[in-house]
C-alpha cells in the first residue's frame, strides 16, 4: 500500500486502485502504530477515484509535515571509505573508521519540512561548496512510540568539500534550504522490506547518464531497529519522525552535481524519487 501526501489531501493506493482523503491531516494519519490495518480499513470504506495519477502529477508534496527528518551516517562500508578519504588531510579519517565499528551509530538532525522537497521538486547545492553529491537512502517512517510503519526514499544532499574540510562542519554540509528530497510516497507493508531490496541511483546531465550505482540494503552494518532505538533514547517525537538510513552508493571523486542535473533514486516497490538540481 502506498500513501501520497498531496497539497489538498492524502491519496491511498492499494492493488492499483486509488482513494482520496480530502483535507485529511497528514500528522494524524501517519503517526499510527497500526498504519497498515488503518489504511486497509479506510480503503475498504471508500470508493476508488479515476484521476489519481493526475492528482499525483500536479499536487504531490514530500511525505512530511510536523515530523523531524534525521539521518544516519557511515552505515555502509562505501560511505566509511569515501569519508575517510575526503577528510584525510583534515585529520578526520580515523573518526569515520571508529564510528563504523562503534556501538553508538552516527545520527544527525537533517531538516524540518520547510527545507525538504518532494519528487519533482528542486534540490539545491550550496553556493559556498565546490563538491556536491546526492546520497540515495532508504528512509524509515517511525511513529511517536518508535515503531517503523513505512518506508520512503530519501536524498541526503551533501557538500563533500565542506564536510571534507573538517568533520565538525557536518551540520553545514548537510543542512541548508533544499538539502533533502523525500518521496514519492510512503510504502506501508505488513512485513519488513526483504534484504535484497536494492537502492539505485542515476544522475543525468544534458540527457546523458553520468553516473549509475546501486546497493542492497543487506549491506548495511546495523539493523534499522538499532538506529531507531538510539534515535529515540533521549528524544521524543510527538508527531513521529523520518530517519534516513545512510548511503551505500558513493560516486567517484570526479563527480560533482551541477545546476540542471536530474537525480533518479529508485527503490522498488516504493517507486522513484526524481529531482532536478536548482
Ligand atoms: O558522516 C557523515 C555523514 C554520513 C552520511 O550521511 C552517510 O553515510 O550517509
Ligand atoms: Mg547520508
Amino acid at each position: 500500500m502506498k500513501i501520497y501526501k498531496l497539497k489538498t489531501g492524502i491519496l491511498l493506493e492499494q492493488d492499483t486502485k486509488q482513494y482520496y482523503l480530502e483535507h485529511e491531516n497528514w500528522d494524524s494519519v501517519i503517526n499510527d502504530d497500526h498504519l497498515f490495518n488503518s489504511v486497509q480499513r479506510l480503503t475498504s470504506s471508500l470508493t476508488s477515484i479515476e484521476n489519481g495519477k493526475r492528482l499525483i502529477e500536479t499536487e504531490l508534496e514530500p511525505p512530511i509535515l510536523s515530523q523531524e527528518l534525521w539521518a544516519s551516517g557511515v552505515t555502509y562500508y562505501n560511505s566509511k571509505l569515501g569519508r575517510q578519504e575526503e577528510s584525510k588531510a583534515a585529520g578526520g579519517g580515523d573518526f569515520y573508521a571508529h564510528v563504523y565499528e562503534a556501538e553508538r551509530p552516527e545520527l544527525f538532525f537533517k531538516a524540518n519540512a520547510n527545507r525538504i522537497v518532494g519528487s519533482g521538486g528542486k534540490v539545491r547545492i550550496r553556493q559556498d561548496s565546490s563538491w556536491d553529491v546526492p546520497e540515495p537512502e532508504l528512509t524509515l517512517v517511525i511513529t511517536s512510540t518508535g515503531k517503523i510503519v513505512g518506508y520512503t526514499i530519501g536524498n541526503d544532499m551533501s557538500s563533500r568539500s565542506i564536510e571534507g574540510e573538517n568533520p565538525l562542519y557536518l551540520p553545514q554540509a548537510k543542512t541548508y534550504d533544499g538539502c533533502a528530497a523525500l518521496g514519492p510516497c510512503v510504502y506501508v507493508t505488513k512485513e519488513p522490506l526483504p534484504p535484497d531490496t536494492t537502492i539505485y541511483l542515476e544522475i543525468h546531465r544534458d540527457d546523458n547518464s553520468i553516473f549509475t550505482g546501486n546497493v542492497q540494503i543487506s549491506q548495511i552494518k546495523r539493523t534499522f531497529d538499532e538506529l531507531v532505538t538510539f534515535l529515540y533514547r533521549e528524544c521524543t517525537f510527538p508527531f513521529g519522525s523520518l530517519l534516513m538510513t545512510g548511503t551505500g552508493v558513493v560516486p567517484p571523486n570526479t563527480i560533482t552535481l551541477k545546476s540542471g542535473d536530474e537525480i533518479h533514486i529508485t527503490v522498488q516497490p516504493i517507486g522513484t524519487l526524481i529531482n532536478t538540481v536548482e
